[in-house]
């Protein structure tokens, strides 16, 4: 994995992809590769980027060669029709990083959701008019900055406000894990794009049994839908 890390620091695209297909043929997981290889070097190119030594190109080079790896990854021919459901993916905003937003895009749909991006420095009003022409299981809000907070916070109201209150909202990102769900008003806060995935399979696998049984099951959330 270090060998990846490596690469994909140095802005290396061709070495990421060699390291990724190594990593595929010894058995290593896509999950795996994601968090302990791709989430790893960023934040060791946080580690590396201090005040005083923050340089962009490099930043955008480490960001191009994340973005090859994941197209390997998941690469759009193979991405199953969405049969799952729809997500509403943003950053907020205020908020121009896209990275982490990007791959769990990419995750949603390898694992079968049909995803909306409404890109980053989304404003709320954009995301909730989507959301109303699209009828997703979710909207999701990814969150690397902390100034956004306040924004996130507003989302499950405005979209009640617009009739919506049955559309769960999942955030995610560096700066909102280090919060709470209940302090963003959110029905679930996650850790990984992974965990995301598990969220949403398990409010789809709830509204499919709701469909077919007209039962009501717990939905995972302490915010209430109406
Ligand atoms: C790359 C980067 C940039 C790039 C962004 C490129 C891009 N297209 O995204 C550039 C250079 C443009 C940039 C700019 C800035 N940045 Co910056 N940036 C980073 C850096 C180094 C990495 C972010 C990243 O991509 N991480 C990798 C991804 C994969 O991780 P992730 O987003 O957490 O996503 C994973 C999970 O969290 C999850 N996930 C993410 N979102 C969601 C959402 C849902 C719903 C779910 C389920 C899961 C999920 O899925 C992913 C895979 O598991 C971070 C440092 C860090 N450690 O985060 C700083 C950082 C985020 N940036 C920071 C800052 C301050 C800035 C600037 C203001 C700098 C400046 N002074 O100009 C600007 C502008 C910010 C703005 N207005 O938005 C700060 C934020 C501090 C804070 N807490 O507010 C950080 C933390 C650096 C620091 N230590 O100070 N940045």
């Amino acid at each position: 994995m270090d060998s990846l890390i490596n690469a994909l620091l140095d802005g290396n695209g061709a070495d990421s992809i060699v390291h990724t297909q190594r990593l595929l043929h010894a058995g290593v997981s896509v999950e795996r590769i994601v968090i302990e290889g791709i989430e790893e070097a960023m934040t060791r190119l946080d580690e590396k980027c201090t005040v005083s030594q923050f340089n962009l190109l490099e930043i955008m080079l480490v960001g191009r060669s994340v973005t090859n790896v994941m197209n390997y990854l998941y690469p759009g021919g193979s991405l199953p029709a969405g049969s799952k459901g729809t997500v509403a993916l943003a950053a907020l905003e205020g908020d121009i990083h896209d990275m982490g937003k990007n791959i769990l895009k990419m995750v949603l749909m390898g694992k079968g959701y049909r995803v909306v991006d409404c890109g980053k420095d989304c404003p709320i009003q954009k995301l909730v008019d989507v959301a109303e022409k699209e009828s997703p299981l979710a909207v999701g809000i990814s969150g690397l900055v902390t100034s956004i907070v306040p924004l996130v916070q507003r989302v499950r109201e405005s979209l009640r406000d617009r009739g919506l209150g049955q559309v769960k909202v999942m955030a995610g990102g560096a700066a909102l894990k280090q919060s709470s769900a209940e302090r963003l008003h959110v029905d679930y806060l996650a850790e990984t794009a992974f965990d995301g995935a598990n969220y949403l399979d398990r409010i789809s696998q709830e509204a499919q049994s709701h469909e077919q049984h007209g039962t009501c099951h717990g939905s995972g959330s302490f915010w209430p839908a109406g």
